[in-house]
């Protein structure tokens, strides 16, 4: 059927499965596909990522869409259905810029759902159930905000920031070890970190969740180090991948999710090897991961971050096939909530973005940073390379997540020691994150020279007044820092 709306003055001409209801300052479209043409002409098209390292920016949409090297293209790059090179589409929400910083935003009240747009329409395609839809026009990040509201009425919220984190990933990587934890939390003595957050390199494997031998102690020892030190002790897991390495892809075969060849489906390359995806509409599956879950806590960790989670939604054959993809990602960490309790910090890494709110306390919205501002992957088109650029420029693109749940930009870097970065770049990727009001670091303290660590303690010792004046521009205590230059918006 075909209606008519007028929103702020404007006529948009709808086709939908019923008649569009108003709401506060939106229209909710009942559940199936949805066009809406719009008489913007080829303006921008506000793309919006599959996980936390999706590419997130307002693209011309007079230029080519968003496209991938065939060797990179991996889920861990993206969700490979709506990244076919030729057509301008995200996932969950879109807009379409208008004059004056406004915006028409279409946005999914549910999973598997994803947005296309041409110089003449906006489309909502539904994937598997079909979902209801959120429209609006107005300032297009105060609209965006509004379509996050209307996620969390739905989804809930569990928004909270964990306070300053120290994480062990950016400096020691996967050569971390019990001493090297030790004498971090000796070097950080009287800082006012919350956080300390144990990154890879723990494990015996991708996949098989014990302790290796560089924790000599346990885990449970390691955590009681970091609680006795006055933090609160943070664990990094990927719950949904095993490697092809790894005992338990061995052991348990008919636990992964499969390819068209009847082969484990690849979700992606790292650790020297495929990494498989767990099928999680199997019960099994979902006790084993539950008491992966429960062990850490266990341990001792109230701060997991939880990593490579798009992996439960990759395209495959499962054991229940009847389900969407995202709604097995989505029941996927709903049965991680309920075997960490309420009160374990959960922070989604490399997760599917709108389906973690009202799961986790806070989302990564980036890229990886890297001591360098611009991707040096080598391929221009790896919008998913470790760079500080992209970080920055998709944290900011993600913003108007904040209010329902806390965006996490990743570590700031305050040493110029094993870092290529300018000071100025350095700025803004400090800037990004006091306006997240999420600031972790991996400085080891005595990689710090004396007026680095002064700059560290200063700035997570103290929140400074944020005020947003446009887009790009932000007032930071007093300071104007604009984010156009690191942003890659067209
Ligand atoms: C640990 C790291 C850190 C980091 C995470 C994540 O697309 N990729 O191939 C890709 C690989 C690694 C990666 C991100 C993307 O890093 O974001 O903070 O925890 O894992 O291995």
């Amino acid at each position: 059927m075909t209606y008519s709306l007028d929103i702020e003055g404007l006529q948009f001409s709808i086709e939908a499965a019923g008649e569009p209801e108003r709401c506060e300052g939106w229209w909710l479209v009942p559940a199936g596909d949805v066009v809406v043409d719009h008489p913007f002409g080829a303006t921008q098209f506000y793309r919006h990522g599959w996980h936390s390292w999706a590419l997130t920016h307002w693209a011309d949409l007079g230029a080519p869409a968003v496209s991938i090297a065939p060797e990179r293209r991996m889920f861990q790059a993206d969700d490979l259905p709506n990244l076919d090179g030729l057509r301008h589409r995200g996932s969950w929400v879109g807009a379409i810029s208008g004059p004056d910083g406004d915006a028409l935003v279409l946005g999914a009240l549910g999973w598997d759902a994803h947005v296309e747009a041409t110089a003449s329409d906006i489309t909502g395609h539904c994937d598997a159930a079909p979902v209801e839809w959120f429209i609006g026009f107005g300032n297009a990040e105060a609209m965006l905000a509004r379509y996050a509201t209307a996620v969390a009425e739905r989804a809930g919220t569990r928004r909270k920031s964990p306070g300053p984190v120290w994480c062990s990933w950016y400096s020691f990587y996967e050569d971390i070890t019990e001493a090297a934890m030790i004498d971090v939390l000796a070097g950080l003595e009287g800082s006012s970190f919350s956080v300390v957050q144990l990154d890879d390199g723990w494990q015996e494997e991708i996949g098989d969740w014990t302790v290796n031998d560089d924790f000599p102690s346990g885990m449970s020892s390691m955590a009681a180090r970091i609680r006795d030190a006055g933090y609160r002790p943070g664990l990094w897991i990927a719950p949904f991948i095993v490697h092809e390495r790894s005992a338990t892809a061995s052991s348990h075969p008919e636990w992964l999710v499969r390819d068209a060849g009847g082969n484990p489906a690849v979700a992606g390359k790292n650790w020297g090897g495929h990494y498989y995806a767990l099928d999680l509409t199997r019960p099994d599956v979902t006790s084993h991961v539950q008491r992966v879950i429960a062990r850490a806590v266990e341990w001792g960790f109230t701060y997991l971050k939880l990593d490579f989670l798009f992996a439960a939604g990759i395209e495959g054959d499962r054991l229940d096939n009847s389900l969407g993809r995202e709604a097995v990602y989505r029941r996927g960490i709903e049965a991680i909530r309920d075997a960490a309790g309420p009160d374990t910090y959960l922070l989604a890494c490399g997760g599917l973005i709108v389906p973690s709110i009202g799961v986790f306390e806070a989302t990564r919205v980036g890229q990886d940073v890297a001591p360098h501002w611009e991707n040096q992957s080598g391929d221009a088109y790896d919008y998913a390379a470790p760079s500080t650029r992209y970080a920055v420029s998709n944290s900011h693109s993600r913003l108007w997540l904040d209010p329902v749940i806390a965006v996490d930009p990743d570590v700031v870097y305050f040493r110029t020691q094993h870092n290529e970065m300018s000071l100025e770049e350095m700025a803004y990727l400090r800037d990004i994150a006091l306006v997240c009001d999420f600031v972790a670091t991996s400085d080891p303290p005595h990689w710090l020279t004396a007026e680095e660590r002064v700059v560290l303690d200063q700035t997570i010792a103290h929140q400074p007044t944020i005020k947003r004046l446009d887009r790009y521009r932000f007032e930071i205590g007093g300071r104007i820092t604009d984010f156009r230059e690191a942003s890659l918006d067209a």
